[in-house]
Formats: C-alpha cells, sequence, structure tokens
C-alpha cells in the first residue's frame, strides 16, 4: 500500500532568528541574550550559566551576530523555500527587534515592518508561517535589571511583547509556539532562561522559579492569543526524544521513567493546565517551594496549548546502575547513556528514525492533541565538489527514514500530526557550538566558522530530494 501524508499537511523548514537573522545591530534591534553567547570552548560553560561574558568582540561572536544574514536575504530565501513547495516556514520573531530593552511602552516599529515584509512574502507564496515566540532568547537590558526569568516581572515584559505582535500579525500568523524546548532550562539554564546561579544559592529551587514564570508566562500568551485571535492555534515545544530502559531490569524501567517525567513536565503543565502530581511530590521531597501568587493556578488552567511540538534528532537511555551511567553521551544538549543498537552522528547524537515513531505515540498517548514535528534533521559536515555541487546523501537517508517512520505514525498508528518541519532549511549557527561548520541545510550557505565566504545559496543533492518528498506528500522518498 502507498503510503502519504494527508492532503494539507504542513511540510517545511525550522529556523531561530538568533542562528539565522543576523542583523544582530540593525533596524533598531537591542542586544539579546545569545548576542553574548559565545563560540568555541566558551560557549557551553556560559549557556550552562557557568560562566558569564558580556563583552561583545567580534573574535568571539560573530557568527552569531551576524549568521547567515536572512536580515537581507529573506526574499532569496524565502523564493528558495517555495521553489521546494513549503506550506509552512517555522521562524522566531527575535525580542530585542521589537523591545530593543524589552521594557520600553511602545514597540519598535522598524522591527514590527521588518517582520510584516517577511510574514507578506511568505503568504505571497502560500506558505504558512510558524512562529516562535521566544527561541533562546531575552532582552540583555532585562537580564541585568530581573536576572531573567528568576524575576516575576518578566512574565509582564513578555507578555506585553506578544501583545504588540499578535495585533500587528492577528491574520497573516495562525501558527504560535510560546518558549522554543522550554524543558533546555535544566540543561542550557543561561541560554534558555537568562539564569546564572549565585554562590551559596539552591539551583534546583532558582531553576523551578524560572519554569514557575516561563510556564504562567506561556500560560498568558495562549489566553492572549485566542482573544486577539479566535482562529490562531498556540503550541508548546519540547526537546523530544523518549527515553528506553537501558536494559529490562525494573530498576533501569523505572529510572527511565523517572528522567522522561522530568522531561515532560514543563509540557504536562503547558497542555493540562496543572502541576502534576508526581511534580508536587519530588519539589516537595527537595524542599523547593513555588511561588504561588492568587490567580497562577486559574492562569495556569485557562492558558493550555492547542498542539504539541517537539524537536527530535535521537532517543535516550537511561539505567539505574551507576557503572552503565557513568560513560554517558551527547544526546542534544543531553546527556544519554550510550544504546548499543544505534550509530552516531559525528558529534555523537544517536540515530534512531523508530525512536521518531515510538516519541509520537508516547506523546499522543499521554496528551492526546495533535503533534507538529518542528525540528529533526541530521548536523553534518557538507563538502563543496569541484562542481559546486554538495552530494549530501547521508541526510537523504537520515531524512528518508525519519519520514518513513512519521509516516507510520500517522498512517498505522493514528497520531494526528499537524506538520514537519526539518531542523534548518538553509545551513545557519549551531546552538550547542555556535559555529557554522556544524550543517541541517538542504541549501548550503557558503560561510565558514571564520566568517568567510560569499554567503551564496547553494541547493544541495537534498534540496531536490525534499522537493520530491513534499510534491508527493511522502509517497515518494
Ligand atoms: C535544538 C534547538 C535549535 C537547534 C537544534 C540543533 O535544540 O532548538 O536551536 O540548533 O537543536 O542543535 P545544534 O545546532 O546544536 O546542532
Amino acid at each position: 500500500m502507498e503510503k502519504r501524508m494527508p492532503k494539507g499537511f504542513l511540510w517545511g523548514g525550522a529556523t531561530a532568528a538568533n542562528q539565522f537573522e543576523g542583523g544582530w545591530q540593525e533596524g533598531g534591534k537591542g542586544l539579546g541574550l545569545i548576542d553574548v553567547v559565545p563560540y568555541g570552548p566558551d560557549r557551553m560553560p556560559v549557556a550552562r550559566g557557568e560562566k558569564v561574558m558580556l563583552s561583545c568582540d567580534e573574535e568571539h561572536y560573530y557568527p552569531g551576530h551576524e549568521a547567515v544574514d536572512f536580515y537581507h536575504h529573506y526574499k532569496e530565501d524565502i523564493a528558495l523555500l517555495a521553489e521546494m513547495g513549503f506550506k509552512c516556514f517555522r521562524m522566531s520573531i527575535s525580542w530585542t527587534r521589537i523591545f530593543p530593552n524589552g521594557d520600553e511602552a511602545e514597540p519598535n516599529e522598524e522591527g514590527l515592518a521588518f517582520y510584516d515584509r517577511v510574514f507578506d512574502e511568505c503568504l505571497k507564496y502560500g506558505i504558512e508561517p510558524l512562529v516562535t515566540l521566544c527561541h533562546f532568547d531575552l532582552p540583555i537590558h532585562l537580564l541585568h535589571q530581573f536576572g531573567g526569568w528568576r524575576d516575576r516581572k518578566m512574565i509582564d515584559c513578555f507578555l506585553t511583547y506578544c501583545r504588540a505582535v499578535f495585533e500587528r500579525y492577528k491574520g497573516k500568523v495562525k501558527y504560535w509556539i510560546t518558549f522554543n524546548e522550554i524543558n533546555m532550562l535544566n540543561h542550557l539554564p543561561f541560554t534558555s532562561c537568562g539564569l546564572i546561579v549565585k554562590e551559596g544559592e539552591n539551583e534546583k529551587q532558582v531553576k523551578y522559579l524560572c519554569a514557575h514564570h516561563e510556564l504562567l508566562a506561556s500560560a498568558g500568551a495562549v489566553k492572549l492569543a485566542h482573544e486577539i485571535m479566535p482562529e490562531a492555534m498556540v503550541g508548546c515545544m519540547l526537546a523530544g526524544g523518549s527515553f528506553y530502559p537501558y536494559c529490562c531490569a525494573p530498576t533501569d524501567v523505572w529510572q527511565a521513567k523517572q528522567t522522561e517525567r522530568g522531561n515532560y513536565f514543563f509540557i504536562d503543565v503547558q497542555s493540562r493546565g496543572a502541576y502534576p502530581n508526581y511534580a508536587l511530590k519530588w519539589l516537595e521531597r527537595d524542599g523547593i517551594v513555588i511561588d504561588w501568587q492568587p490567580g497562577d493556578r486559574e492562569l495556569l488552567a485557562e492558558g493550555t496549548v492547542d498542539f504539541i511540538s517537539f524537536s527530535y534528532y535521537c532517543s535516550r537511555c537511561d539505567s539505574a546502575d551507576p557503572e552503565v551511567t557513568s560513560k554517558r553521551m551527547a544526546a542534544n544538549a543531553f546527556r544519554t547513556v550510550r544504546n548499543p543498537y544505534l550509530e552516531a552522528s559525528e558529534w555523537g547524537w544517536q540515530i534512531d528514525p523508530l525512536g521518531l515513531r515510538v516519541t509520537m505515540n508516547d506523546l499522543y498517548d499521554r496528551y492526546q492533541k495533535p503533534l507538529f514535528i518542528v525540528e529533526n534533521g541530521l548536523g553534518a559536515k557538507d563538502e563543496l565538489t569541484p562542481e559546486g555541487t554538495i552530494e549530501d546523501d547521508y541526510r537523504i537517508a537520515y531524512m528518508r527514514e525519519h519520514i518513513r517512520a512519521m509516516i507510520d505514525a500517522v498512517v498505522e498508528d493514528g497520531v494526528p500530526l499537524m506538520g514537519y518541519t526539518m531542523w534548518g532549511p538553509l545551513d545557519l549557527v549551531s546552538a550547542s557550538t555556535g559555529e557554522m561548520s556544524k550543517r541541517y541545510g538542504v541549501i548550503y550557505v557558503d560561510r565558514d566558522d571564520q566568517g568567510q565566504g560569499s554567503l551564496k545559496r547553494i541547493p544541495k543533492k537534498s534540496f531536490y530530494w525534499y522537493k520530491r518528498v513534499i510534491a508527493t506528500d511522502g509517497a515518494e522518498l
């Protein structure tokens, strides 16, 4: 039987302003948190909030600052996406283009006008924008003033920003996501919410203080979106990938479940509207106090999301055996026990297409809400051949198997799925390394880690392959 996705399925690609847009000091844009996360050896310690670097010398920051300059190339880039037959383009709005300091009374018109042009360009080709309100981003000024999301005042600043963009783009943007990979707060607290843990502070306590504020802000944004744009659909976003027990020992099964719950906690609240019992228990056990204020519980209950979006790069494994867990490896910004049945990418992320089907079924069983795969792909080093082509068969193989598993989950298992936006349709800056050389794109961008290159866009072999996949709704892989 020929399997394909239903008509109207939102095929496309996903980006984030801070890794894609460039123009970091243009159009009245203020300084954002990610503008001070360097590339190179200091990146992870800063991303994890263990080290602070607040200068902005180009030696440490240029890839993120200039990125691939979508700011000036958006017309050409969207035309290429349209040529591939994209139905959907996921992007984020840079908060500091709209409110450069985060606490102004009025938004920055130049910033608003830039996204108007981008959305109009998408709509011209029938491409639906899917917009992330906050993708590893917040105004540096608010970081200095409040210490990021540890302060409740952030909620009002965020909702002022949300109101401005909802009012401006209603009628243009129907699909929204509140926070990118909200569960990253546990792994990259600075990148995720501007958290620097002070000496002597209980790290878990401040993390859950930030989490509580972000969850309230997310619920407030959903509520506001529904008021201003009754036709809008607003989703949460999980750094996804199910956890397998390392072996069938009940202790391993229990450990994997516990770790997975830690991951689900955020979207449990966003989709069900209340803290789950298991979380209340472990917060209590760890002596963590949630700052409940009047109206908080009602707001969480009123602001539940319409769909569950997630990124999927790899599955994960956990064990209760300290000897096994002592040998952990990368799995996005998470650490995981190595799964001996899987191969890994050059960066050690284990490749597991069936794991995508497992993850989709797990998420739908748990939430019974439509899903949206908003990131998936293979980070790899590409080579330009002397003929000027990129023969990225490895990327095609990765995407083919994942799309096959996705179609199985929909057609065989009945999981409702709104769309699939592969990560980085044009090469962009890597979130974990801050460099250009870890590429995901089906379109090559001529730019290297040292900032050399013409920024020319060159469709890779995978461009033509993905175009065919979209044209046949996945029947031809
Ligand atoms: C996700 C982020 C993206 C993106 C992707 C790939 O966690 O939402 O911003 O970058 O991972 O990760 P990397 O760029 O580190 O390879």
